[in-house]
């Protein structure tokens, strides 16, 4: 098992597609994209890599937020590898140092990806490389580019030899065993983030509320999930023509994933405040995240 961490936009959700060979996650160049955690699974003749895609680590300001970091901490106490993911092009400080700190602390194998690298000079990318190596933690520091696919082989290959022997969790063909409803609806939400702007994509979430396999096609009903009424109305554009958009590109993307047809029938709410409200976030968004937070309190006794 390994947990893929950074900070948010580094690229985690773009090298774990890479290093499954598939779309399991999706991308999109605003932070904050991935909420929980996503599973990507690899599987080689004498290998299995299962890949946590994780929500970037960040000082979270809302409950959302906050549930997002603590998923991807769980992610990385639950795992055997870590893989820490750093933009290498990035010209302010990020968070990743003191995360290095933390996997350091936890003494499990670690592998550091310096990502982005078709966007750095190559002596800005050798100061970097010395200061991850000083901190001792990584077994492997790795310059890639999950963008172009340069270095994710080296990836591929530090993480399989940092793996504990036992037993494949997965079935060989298992690329992605997370629910097809939840992967529907990220589906949903990637065009959305990419066609909007502004608060919008932080604002939104997405629900299946019903899925029904036919043969050939699958109707899907759903709803996008927006703060405040003016939101909605961008999200519902003029005549309808923003949400359109936005379905044609979700169910040409669910239709060339999970193959077959698709028929979404997508629908704008509002509900105030939803990113604060903790039964709105366990019901739909972060389910698992306070199933481990209850947990978690109940046994440490708080
Ligand atoms: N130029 C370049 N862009 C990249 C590379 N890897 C990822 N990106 C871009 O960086 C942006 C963020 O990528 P994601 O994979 O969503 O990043 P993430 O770390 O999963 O982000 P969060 O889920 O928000 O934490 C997207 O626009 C990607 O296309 C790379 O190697 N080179
Ligand atoms: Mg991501």
């Amino acid at each position: 098992m390994v947990a893929v961490l950074g900070a948010p936009n580094a690229g985690k959700s773009t090298l774990v597609n890479r290093l499954v060979g598939e779309k399991v996650a999706i991308v999109s160049e605003k932070p904050q994209t991935t909420r929980r955690r996503v599973i990507g699974v690899r599987t080689e003749q004498d290998f299995q890599l299962v890949l946590m895609d994780t929500p970037g680590i960040h000082h979270p300001e809302d409950r959302m937020n906050a549930l997002m970091v603590r998923d991807s901490r769980d992610a990385l106490e639950g795992c055997d590898v870590a893989l820490l993911v750093v933009d290498a092009s990035e010209q302010r400080i990020s968070a990743s140092p003191s995360l290095a700190g933390e996997i350091g602390k936890l003494r499990i194998p670690a592998v550091l990806a310096l990502n982005k690298i078709d966007r750095v000079k190559k002596p800005r990318l050798l100061p970097l490389l010395r200061d991850y190596a000083e901190l001792s933690v990584f077994s492997d520091l790795v310059p890639i580019s999950a963008l172009t696919g340069d270095g994710v082989r080296d990836v591929l290959v530090a993480l399989a030899k940092n793996l504990p022997e036992g037993p494949a969790l997965f079935p060989p063909s298992e690329k992605a065993p997370d629910s097809l409803a939840e992967k529907i609806a990220e589906q949903i939400r990637e065009p959305a983030l990419e066609l909007t702007r502004a608060e919008i994509p932080y604002s939104l979430a997405v629900v299946v509320d019903s899925l029904r396999q036919e043969t050939e096609l699958t109707v899907v009903s759903a709803s996008l999930i927006v703060e405040r009424e003016g939101q909605k109305a961008i999200l519902v554009g003029k005549r309808g023509s923003m949400i359109r958009q936005i379905g044609t590109a979700a169910r040409r993307a669910c239709e060339e994933r999970f193959g077959g047809r698709f028929y979404l029938d997508l629908k704008v709410r509002t509900r105030a405040g939803w990113r604060e409200d903790d039964e709105f976030l366990g019901r739909v968004v972060h389910r698992d995240v306070l199933e481990i937070t209850d947990s978690s309190r109940k046994s440490s006794g708080r």
